[in-house]
């Protein structure tokens, strides 16, 4: 084979295996093959003596291009591994990535706290179903037939042939079951979440939650409502904490009261979160209606209740400073970090 023809032939077996490196450990087979003194494309080099005079520029210039070719991209491909192994190694010195752990929800911490309060002072936990009928939601709590929050425009109601599932509008249904189910005594709270038909806006959502309690037994006082929600109030607003009670109106209990608490903030000297007044409204109450009772077959002669409820987002805001309710539903890691 003439030197021409053999230039032809290793460039050809080159270029293949140029095209097959893929690990270091290749490259360095390819340049004991080809590169060093003993190599192939030296191997050439020396039989140039060999070749006529007036063929040994041509041929000596394509051999150079070989060793040329052979040599940049033996040199690009050793550059290209070196970057890849720089890449895998592991910088020791630099400080170390934190796994991000997850934490509990403000409202579930908040719940969680509420019912611990609540557990202590001898109350279970009872929960129900979330799509109601009319009669456990509305009824049996003594809601007139007209009364507005039966409206459709405040209901979510479902899809039912019979038009009678609604989405629960508080989680007082739960305690109808509980006493359909229990006779007194009767020591249960019942948080939840609920949903009602409303503009969504800063103040008020469609989906919120709710605690409510409900006591029902024999010689069950106003006295004793107060005395329960004053160790409460102490507890979760602080020792210093002083309650106040205001008539109300709920279609379930009779007498009804708002209770306020001295505001945590200002220890009831008036600032901006309790608008001067000194005071937190911070749930509702009163002695459970007879007529109520009578719904579930408990003598109102025999047994009194009450019962109370608190919003959780906003007792939530009240304690957290967060201002707005959607914020709870936005899971923006910005602001749930914070609590
Ligand atoms: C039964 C009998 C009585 C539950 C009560 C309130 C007062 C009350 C609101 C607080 C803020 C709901 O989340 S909120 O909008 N609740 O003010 N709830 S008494 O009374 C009951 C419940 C069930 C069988």
């Amino acid at each position: 084979m003439s030197l021409r023809e053999q230039i032809v032939t290793l460039r050809e077996e080159i270029q293949s295996s140029l095209n097959g490196i893929a690990s270091a450990d290749a490259l360095e087979a390819f340049r004991l093959k080809h590169l060093v003194r003993k190599g192939t494309l030296q191997g050439l080099v020396e039989q140039l003596r060999t070749v006529p005079a007036d063929e040994k520029p041509l041929v000596g210039k394509e051999l150079n291009a070989l060793k040329a070719l052979a040599e940049g991209e033996y040199e690009r491909l050793q550059k290209s591994f070196e970057t890849k192994a720089a890449e895998k190694m592991i910088d020791v010195t630099l400080p170390g990535r934190d796994s991000e752990i997850g934490h509990v929800h403000l409202i579930t911490q908040t719940l969680e706290e509420l019912k611990r309060i609540f557990a202590a002072l001898g109350f279970t936990v009872e929960e129900g179903p979330e799509i109601e009928d009319d009669y456990h939601n509305f009824e049996a709590l003594n809601f007139a037939p007209d009364h507005p929050a039966r409206d459709m425009q405040d209901t979510f109601h479902i899809d039912d042939p019979a038009g009678k599932y609604i989405l629960r509008t508080h989680t007082s249904p739960v305690q109808i079951r509980v006493m359909e189910r229990q006779k007194p005594p009767i020591r249960a709270i019942v948080p939840g979440r609920v949903y009602r038909n409303e503009a969504i806006s800063a103040r008020s959502h469609s989906i919120f939650h709710m605690m409510e309690g409900l006591v029902v037994d024999e010689g069950v006082t106003f006295a004793e409502l107060q005395g329960t929600l004053l160790s409460f109030a102490k507890q979760f607003y602080g020792e210093k904490s002083a309650v106040r009670f205001r008539p109300s109106y709920f279609p379930f209990t009779e007498p009804s009261a708002e209770m306020d608490v001295t505001c945590y903030l200002c220890d009831g000297k008036g600032c901006r979160v309790c608008k001067g007044t000194g005071w937190l409204e911070i749930l509702g109450c009163g002695m459970v209606h007879p007529n109520v009772l009578r719904n579930v077959n408990i003598d109102p002669e025999k047994y009194t209740g009450y019962a109370f409820g608190i919003g959780i987002e906003r007792t939530a805001m009240l304690r957290s400073g967060i201002d707005d309710v959607r914020l709870f539903y936005e899971n923006d890691l910005r602001v749930m970090k914070q609590f």
